[in-house]
């Protein structure tokens, strides 16, 4: 009976290294996810994604990392006296049962000081962190803009005539 304590504890802890994994990311799943191919030069770029929660609790997505740009940020447009600007944000709640959408003009996941152009095709890997310490890690597609996501006047020259 002297070694009944042990076992007991590891149990314990077996029961706990389930609980721990399945944390705040296993309740997210991630639709759509997109990088905006940036214009040539740019060495910014936005992700945008529908983070979906199924769990019965509110999820802050607190940080995101990619190996392909030197800064990773968590971003938002807010009017300003009339004005679009971009502010860094330090989480984005995905609401309980419900879902958020990273999108233009709204959430991103901004891409600052990208170490090489990406372009449509590429594949880069976001990992999303949690405020409990939970992450996941996407592999997101590099898309071009369509046109209608364009300024006007920005469309493709390749058929123009000069
Ligand atoms: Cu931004």
């Amino acid at each position: 009976m002297k070694h009944s304590l042990p076992l007991v504890l590891l149990a314990l802890i077996g029961c706990a290294a389930p609980a721990w994994s399945a944390g705040m990311a296993d309740q997210v799943s991630v639709i759509d996810p997109h990088v905006r191919q940036a214009p040539p030069g740019a060495k910014v770029t936005g992700a945008y994604m529908t983070l979906r929660n199924a769990g019965d609790r509110a999820v802050p997505l607190v940080t995101a990392g990619s190996v392909a740009a030197h800064i990773t940020e968590l971003h938002n447009h807010i009017n300003d006296g009339g004005v679009m600007r971009m502010r860094q944000v330090k989480e984005i709640v995905v609401p309980a049962k419900g879902e958020v959408m990273l999108k233009p003009g709204s959430y991103h996941v901004m891409l600052i000081d990208m170490k090489a152009p990406l372009k449509d095709g590429d594949t880069v890997a976001i990992t999303l962190g949690f405020a409990d310490g939970s992450s996941k890690t996407i592999d997101v597609p590099v898309k071009r803009p369509t046109a209608a996501m364009l300024p006007k006047g920005d469309m493709d020259h390749s058929k123009m005539k000069h």
